[in-house]
């Protein structure tokens, strides 16, 4: 047997897979389902092709491991679905504009773009070592003025159809990149999960450089992302294919809560209190405003106390439990009686409606400001079960039948938050705490907002004709360098010819991936971003792969986006994504793999193929792992074993391939072939490769008797070459090759069954194996305890223990256990 070596043969096999085209998909491509029976949860997409894609990398200059393994998942699903007989679309592009290419080519002394360029050059390189099987004809850079060209081209239509919004806001400044950041771009303390400029100690740090966040006042471009809230909120609903983590997540942001909008009426005019507790509105002791809320502003021009208050809460780091009364006194609508009114920074000018009426026997805060400041607490909730609660020392936070309120005492708190609605001066009402995208930066390096600002016309959109606004030629200054482009910033105003001003900001480039993967689709289109026919029939995409660090950002644009499109009558579909897949982290030493923290493995250390090996094969592609050198010597060692089999059987002396048929060996096979099958389907490819593995070991004993069948053994070898190919394509061509079969095994068809399988046994047996795996790595504390059984699992497997757990035969002691008695518990 000979040794595999893989520097030798990779550049060879990207040269054939690129002169057979196997990767390229042709526009006119339509699904090939093969309509095989799958017992998975794979998404079944009828028409168009079957759309794997993995989020596009940042061109910061390298790869990462992090990339690698969501790539090597995509690039596994698609290899697989292609030999399939499917038509697989999986393209790549480039996230290319954005603040750290400027950084970067600020301390290199050169300029954005030609570092950026350089940059992919070097990333292009490093997908292609990897073996993975892009359609380079679809390639997208988004710093492109082809490309960009579209994100005006849409500004525009958005802007025609009012989703485009030009305010005065208080924004979130970073001193230090000198640039606006989005609320999402603001990293805030744990606990401050709110979003928009905030005050004191929650106002956060720049996600990119850490320094503390400022505020200003600056006029911004804003995208109404708010007109989709209710939508983008239901249609999570109906995301089966999505993690739950991140359907909560996009819960979370957009903040949907429903209740009442209260007034009370004070001798300036109303005070509208937000709750979501109508039921406790008998309870309410004094009213409370933010230190930002109009009310405030006004009374601090005439009341000294206000206006040092609300200047203090300003800069201090943490207001607290502050806050002061003022002169002023509300009237409760339901019961006539007059309130004091504060103003208090626990109050947020951003949610709801920026005032709360207090409730101090229903509520932890109001208890405890009402502690602070002497107000008195009026218990209106009492348990319906009639047990005691600890008020007033502590506030009974819970639904409960109300008390001392009037007319509608006796009624369950779900009941009265609907009857009290009746009343004059309370309505329903429902907030958010989701905010217009501002989508504004004050940088170079992004796509510039197609618009001018003209003295007698106002915003004027640059027309169609004229676009793309190319960005000016870059100059080093502080601040905006589109600010100092003098001869590109003054143009003729496109309606009345007047001088006129472009706009400089440039859009956020979030912008930029909201709909890049329709641009794959037909990424030479002229006449729009892109042709909606083919989009129609191809998307969604069934397959998304990205980091979990996108759940709430470009996952909810993507989203957001696809809606608008649709309204704009420029799509069919308003959900973009079928099926996402959050891969999970490369650990090594139990901290993320990271060049930050010197703790990062090159990609390439190791030989490409190693590599993806190892990463598919660790664990789950959802659950983290552990980086060892032990797994991936593992991971180098299988591939020798493969390798060694295919040439020591290509080398064997009898060459006579009778055609003996050996019943065994055929069962061995067909049952493979199902059980890898549906592991490729629902993206375990971990356990693909344990089901190698021992198919490997198999076919070693088979191959080691006296006499084995040389045709059903020839048979068996190239099954398991093509089962491997999509996860160690460079290995499997070598095999390929050393079996004397015509290349490249890439477009090679999908083995097939020779007799019919029984798909349920199959089933089973990979629980069953999946549970012996588990075992060999997990501990189990006090079997014979069944009140204390618990399975201690490495974090890698835990997933797959879960699904065991879930699926698994009830006679078995542990398996049993766990579902009676049990948890189960990671590692460590
Ligand atoms: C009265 C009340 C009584 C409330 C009660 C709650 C419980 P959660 O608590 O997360 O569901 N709220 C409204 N606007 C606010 C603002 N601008 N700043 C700070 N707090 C604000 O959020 C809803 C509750 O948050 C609202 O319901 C309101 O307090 C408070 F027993 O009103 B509640
Ligand atoms: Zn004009």
């Amino acid at each position: 047997a000979r040794r595999y070596d893989h520097t030798r043969v990779q550049e060879y096999w990207q040269h054939v897979w690129e002169r057979e085209g196997v990767y390229d998909c042709p526009d006119d491509a339509v699904g090939t389902s093969s309509g095989e029976p799958s017992v998975g949860d794979a998404p079944e997409d009828a028409d168009g092709p079957t759309y794997v894609l993995g989020m596009f990398p940042y061109t910061s200059g390298s790869l990462h491991m992090g990339h690698i393994r969501n790539y090597a998942i995509t690039d596994a699903y698609a290899r697989y679905r292609r030999m399939d007989g499917d038509e697989v679309l999986h393209p790549m592009g480039w996230d290319a504009f954005g603040l750290p290419a400027e950084n970067a080519a600020y301390q290199r002394d050169t300029d954005p773009e030609s570092w950026t360029r350089s940059c992919i050059e070097r990333m292009r390189d490093d997908l292609e070592e990897m073996g993975f099987g892009y359609d380079w004809s679809r390639e997208i850079t988004t710093c492109d003025p082809a490309y960009y060209r579209w994100n005006q081209w849409l500004f525009t239509r958005f802007y025609d159809e009012g989703l485009v919004e030009y305010d005065a806001a208080t924004v979130n400044w970073c001193p230090d990149c000198e640039t606006v950041l989005a609320d999402a771009q603001v990293e805030r303390p744990e606990g401050t999960d709110r979003h928009g400029p905030g005050h004191g100690d929650d106002r956060g740090v720049c996600w990119r450089c850490g320094t503390d966040v400022e505020q200003r006042d600056l006029d911004q471009w804003f995208f109404t992302i708010t007109d989709y809230a209710d939508e983008l909120y239901d249609g999570l609903n109906d995301l089966d294919g999505w993690p739950e983590g991140v359907r909560d997540s996009q819960r979370n942001w957009i903040g949907r809560q429903e209740g009442a909008r209260v007034a009370f009426e004070t001798d300036t005019g109303p005070i509208e209190a937000f709750t979501t507790r109508l039921d406790t509105v008998y309870g309410a002791t004094y009213l409370a405003v933010s230190p930002g809320h109009d009310l405030a502003r006004e009374l601090a021009e005439d009341d000294d106390a206000v206006a040092d208050y609300v200047e203090s809460v300003a800069d201090a780091d943490d207001a607290g439990l502050s806050g002061v009364e003022t002169d002023l006194t509300a009237t409760h609508p339901y019961t006539g009686e007059e309130l004091p009114v504060y103003v208090a920074a626990y109050v947020l000018d951003d949610v709801g409606t920026g005032a709360v009426m207090g409730v101090p026997a229903h509520n932890e805060r109001d208890h405890a400001f009402a502690d602070e400041h002497d107000l008195p607490v009026e218990q209106v909730v009492e348990p319906v079960d009639g047990t005691e609660t600890n008020l007033p020392g502590k506030p009974y936070t819970e639904d409960g039948m109300l008390t001392d309120s009037g007319a509608y005492d006796g009624l369950a708190s779900t009941a009265a938050r609907d009857r009290l609605l009746d009343h004059d001066g309370a309505e329903a009402a429902t907030t958010y705490r989701l905010r217009d995208w501002l989508i504004s930066r004050q940088r170079y390096w992004g796509t510039p907002i197609p618009i001018v600002h003209c003295d007698d016309c106002g915003h004027v959109p640059v027309p169609d004709d004229e676009l793309p606004v190319e960005l000016p030629e870059y100059v080093q200054t502080t601040g905006n360098p589109l600010d100092a482009a003098e001869e590109w910033k003054h143009v003729d105003c496109p309606d009345c010819g007047a001088d006129a001003v472009r706009e400089t900001d440039t859009m956020d480039t979030f912008v930029d991936s909201s709909w890049y993967f329709l641009r794959y689709l037909s990424p030479d289109f002229e006449e729009a971003p892109f042709d909606q026919a083919t989009a129609d029939e191809w998307l969604p995409v069934d397959v998304y792969v990205g980091g979990e660090e996108h759940a709430v950002l470009h996952l909810l644009y993507i989203r957001f986006f696809t809606r608008a499109l649709a309204d704009l009558g420029l799509l069919d579909r308003r959900e973009p994504v079928d099926r996402l897949i959050n891969q999970g982290t490369v650990l090594h030493g139990g901290e993320k793999m990271s060049k930050s923290k010197g703790n990062d493995i090159a990609p390439h250390e190791y030989g490409a193929e190693t590599t993806r090996l190892f990463v598919l094969s660790a664990a789950h592609p959802a659950q983290d792992f552990e980086w060892t050198v032990k797994d991936v010597s593992t991971a180098y060692e299988f591939q020798q074993t493969l390798y060694g089999m295919a040439t020591a059987f290509a080398e064997g002396a009898d060459r006579t391939d009778t055609a003996d048929h050996d019943a065994y060996l055929e069962r061995e096979i067909d049952r493979t072939i199902a059980a890898v099958t549906e592991e490729y389907e629902r993206f375990r490819f971990h356990r693909v490769v344990s089901e190698l593995q021992r198919f490997a070991r198999l076919l070693r004993r088979y191959a080691s008797y006296e006499e084995p069948y040389r045709f059903a053994y020839g048979r068996a070898l190239r099954v398991l070459t093509k089962l491997v190919a999509p996860i160690a394509p460079y290995l499997a061509e070598e095999m390929w090759l050393a079996l004397d079969e015509d290349g490249p095994v890439a477009a090679a068809s999908w083995p097939e069954p020779l007799h019919e399988v029984d798909h349920y046994r199959i089933e089973r047996q990979l629980v069953r194996r999946t549970l012996d795996d588990v075992r060999e790595i997990t501990e189990v504390v006090d079997i014979d305890d069944p009140d204390t059984i618990e399975l201690v699992v490495a974090p890698a497997w835990k997933y797959d223990a879960y699904e065991i757990a879930r699926a698994a035969d009830p006679d078995d002691a542990i398996v049993g256990a766990i579902m009676d008695h049990g948890t189960i518990r990671d590692h460590g």
